[in-house]
């Protein structure tokens, strides 16, 4: 299963992420429905050694396997695609030349400049993915810095630029708001419409980053194809505040009833 093979089918794409550097989460994510799971080794705590078991853990599930790379780093670039990567998430991308250089990584010549040596992702892919490799694989070009929103239009023109990713926090800091994810600021919220909107004119696929699910499907609702809805670490976060706010606040009400004799 691919990103393209669900963009195809007419769906929107629903992404989890993944900081935890570990494969029992990564493989507890990947029973939970996702279509596409990203290994986050930018502001997550994983590095490349923790991504490669977390990419099987994601492999036994049909879920398309994504990884945003720490930096525009040729080298990280394709390790992430030989540990079967089908997506890669670039952070800021900043003009055409940098945009140029990312998508000559995700691809063999003579497309690009990626070099030979799939090592684990003709496990996961087959024999024949050195052959399929160059269709395959979804690059995401972040679009989230002041430098990228001039060069908005020659980003977008690089040939064989498959999709960008709008990093909210950083767009907010961009423009002098506020770092938040799901903005409420409306410098932030315009300015998203406007990268939407030149992405479509391009042909581009558009992707975002969200922290509810609320913002996620507000984000489908105005044409975004690839959404992601909370991380592994938010989720556990959550989960536990709420468990330790309800025990607290019931807490007063068994210790009276514990006072009064209880009764189970
Ligand atoms: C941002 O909000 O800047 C991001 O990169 C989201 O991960
Ligand atoms: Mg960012």
């Amino acid at each position: 299963m691919s990103l393209q093979a669900i963009w195809a089918a007419g769906r929107p794409v629903l992404n989890g992420w993944l900081a935890i550097p570990n494969s029992f989460t990564a493989e507890t994510m990947a029973h939970q429905g996702w279509d596409s799971l990203t290994v986050d080794m930018q502001h997550g705590i994983t590095d490349y050694l923790a991504a490669v078991p977390m990419l099987t853990a994601i492999g036994t599930r049909p879920v398309v396997p994504v990884v945003r790379v720490p930096w525009l780093d040729l080298g990280i670039i394709m390790k992430s695609l030989d540990a079967g990567a089908l997506g890669v998430i670039c952070p800021m991308i900043n003009n055409a030349a940098e945009a140029q250089r990312f998508v000559a990584a995700l691809r063999y010549p003579p497309l690009g400049v990626r070099s030979f040596g799939p090592i684990r992702a003709t496990l996961a892919h087959g024999a024949d993915y050195p052959a399929k490799a160059n269709d395959l694989v979804t690059g995401f070009a972040m679009i989230e810095t002041k430098e990228a929103l001039e060069h908005l239009d020659e980003i977008m023109s690089v040939p064989g630029l498959d999709a960008i990713y709008i990093g909210p926090t950083d767009l907010a800091l961009a423009l002098g708001a506020e770092p938040r994810l799901d903005p409420i600021d409306p410098r932030v919220i315009e300015t998203i419409a406007h990268i939407l909107a030149r992405a479509k004119a391009h042909g581009l696929r558009a992707g975002i980053h969200n922290a509810s699910v609320e913002h996620a499907l507000k984000m489908v609702g105005i044409g975004f194809d690839f959404v992601t809805a909370g991380s592994d670490a938010r989720f556990v976060a959550a989960g536990a505040a709420q468990t330790v706010s309800a025990f607290r606040a019931g807490r007063g009400e068994a210790a009276r009833k514990a006072a009064s004799g209880g009764g189970y």
